[in-house]
């Protein structure tokens, strides 16, 4: 399996500064170690396009930095779509989460009937019309099935949207009102906190994974680092209590890392400005050491 490890150095999804320099304080942490330790290439594949401060206003207040999103995340779709259609399994670091916008239409374009599952305390469901915020980093999966402003959701061009039913949520648990009509109106999976805690994490992965085999071709793993508990990670800009802890993450890695179907993970969320020290920079390192040598074992073994 050769990894094509994407940097998105951006921001434009959300208002604090930092998540921009994400990559970096994954790199510095020692990510291209840690592929080298995996057999990988120590080298970064590509890194997605993004406008200068002084090109983006805040413009439309439902639609916070739109033309900074529209501008890296269809960068990033191109490069992703050109990984896989080398036969590469993209490994993205971001940059705010509204990232994903561009990884599901560059990877939508190559896997008509994609799964998705999405690692976050958050619905990422909003649109101009429900959010809070007016942040995309709150609309990325909106836009992937088809809802939300159409410069967004035509990236990737008109084809196949994410289909409801293949997409599973991890660790959900802070969902506006929006949102939630949303997820029951198209009964989309849901494993919150509640779930993990009485059914446990293995056994819970083990259904979420045979559920998206059953309907998709191949899945991916969007992993916003607020999944995790607020005292794992500092370095992030949403963070909410009573979230997954190190093992449960660890599991959520090694259950994707076994399939076959598995075919690309993106890390987002990484802000090093809102913490001392680069701890959260260093997680997600470490986490991506998880998953890589789970990949590894699971190809040793077959
Ligand atoms: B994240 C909120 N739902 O829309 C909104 O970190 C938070 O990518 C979004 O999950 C959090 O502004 C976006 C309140
Ligand atoms: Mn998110
Ligand atoms: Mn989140
Ligand atoms: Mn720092």
């Amino acid at each position: 399996m050769n990894i094509a490890y994407i940097s998105v150095p951006y921001r434009y999804g959300q208002g604090k500064p930092g998540t921009e320099q994400g990559p970096a304080a994954v790199e510095q942490a020692g990510l291209l170690e840690t592929l080298a330790a995996n057999g990988q290439e120590a080298v970064r594949y590509g890194e997605a396009a993004v406008l200068s401060e002084d090109a983006v206003r805040e413009e439309d207040p439902q639609l916070k930095r739109l033309e900074g999103v529209v501008h890296t995340t269809n960068d990033l779709h191109l490069l992703v779509r050109e990984a896989l259609t080398e036969q590469r399994f993209p490994l993205l670091v971001g940059g705010d989460h509204s990232m994903a916008i561009g990884t599901i239409a560059g990877m939508r374009q190559v896997v008509p009937r994609l799964g998705v599952i999405w690692f976050d305390a958050h619905g990422d469901l909003n649109t101009p019309e429900t959010s809070p915020s007016g942040n995309i980093h709150g609309m990325p999966l909106a836009v992937a099935l088809g809802e939300g402003h159409q410069r967004l959701t035509e990236i990737g061009g008109d084809g196949v949207k994410l289909q409801p039913e293949h997409l599973v949520f991890i660790g959900l648990r802070d969902v506006d009102a929006g949102e939630q009509e949303l997820i029951d109106r198209l009964g989309i999976r849901v494993y919150d906190m509640e779930a993990i805690r009485t059914r446990g994490m293995d056994a819970i992965m083990k259904e979420a994974v045979a559920y998206l085999k059953e309907t998709t071709d191949a899945f991916y793993l969007s992993f916003d680092m607020d999944g995790l508990d607020p005292s794992l990670v500092e370095g992030t800009g949403t963070r909410v209590a009573d979230g997954i802890m190190l093992d449960d993450a660890k599991t959520v890695l090694r259950h994707c890392a076994e399939q076959d179907e598995f075919i690309a993970a993106e890390f987002v969320e990484v802000n090093p400005l809102l913490e001392e020290g680069n701890g959260t920079a260093i997680l997600a390192n470490d986490l991506i050491g998880n998953l890589l040598q789970y990949m590894r074992t699971h190809r040793l073994v077959k």
